[in-house]
């Protein structure tokens, strides 16, 4: 079939989707679970990866940034065209949650992503400490986000538990948005 008659027959609908938070929070165990569907042995990511995922025949073209306190400057880089961002909680790391809330206010208040959905990802929901979404919801203030169309799904990206849930909900809203305009 040549080019232009296949380009008839393929949906060329893409979205940039981008995988963002602290350091050891699990996005780049969630990537691969979701690419590969299966557990792979991570090391801290030092720059990007890069999946592209296909769901109800859109192209879903993911980057999982690294999230050590000195690549987060580098984030914004990544910034435009985004459709929505998946920030990724390490729902046991209480230590940290002033540094969370503040990085990920950092991220929606960002001019670039002022059209994206926003989806929290409280991963590690199988450790016994972690911090449910309702406790999260709290300590991260995340009423407090008015401009951007959110929610918050637990998951533990060692089982794959709520992964799909979180897509879902992710995809819908991005289509909803898109219906909108
Ligand atoms: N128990 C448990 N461990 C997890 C879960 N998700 C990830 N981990 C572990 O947490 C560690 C960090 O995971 P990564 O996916 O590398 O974290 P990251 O957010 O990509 O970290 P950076 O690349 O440094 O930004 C690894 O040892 C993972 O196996 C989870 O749901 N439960
Ligand atoms: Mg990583």
């Amino acid at each position: 079939m040549g080019s232009w008659l296949s380009s008839l027959f393929s949906n060329s609908e893409e979205h940039k989707i981008l995988l963002l938070g602290l350091d050891n929070a699990g996005k780049t165990t969630i990537l691969y679970y979701l690419a590969l569907n299966e557990v792979v042995y991570t090391r801290p990511t030092i720059g990007s990866n890069f999946e592209e995922l296909v769901h109800k025949n859109i192209k879903f073209q993911c980057w999982d940034i690294g999230g050590q306190e000195n690549l987060r400057k580098s984030w914004s880089a990544y910034y435009a065209d985004t459709s929505a961002v998946i920030f990724v909680v390490d729902s046991t790391d209480h230590e940290r949650l002033s540094t969370t809330r503040k990085e990920l206010f950092k991220i929606i208040a960002d001019e670039k992503l002022s059209d994206t959905v926003c989806l929290v990802f409280a991963n590690k929901m199988d450790i016994k400490t972690s911090m449910k979404p309702k406790q999260l919801i709290k300590a991260l203030k995340l009423t407090e986000i008015k401009n951007h169309d959110w929610a918050i799904k637990p998951c533990c990206a060692l089982t794959g538990e709520g992964l799909q849930e979180g897509w879902e909900w992710m995809a819908n809203k991005i289509q909803e948005k898109k219906n909108e305009k």
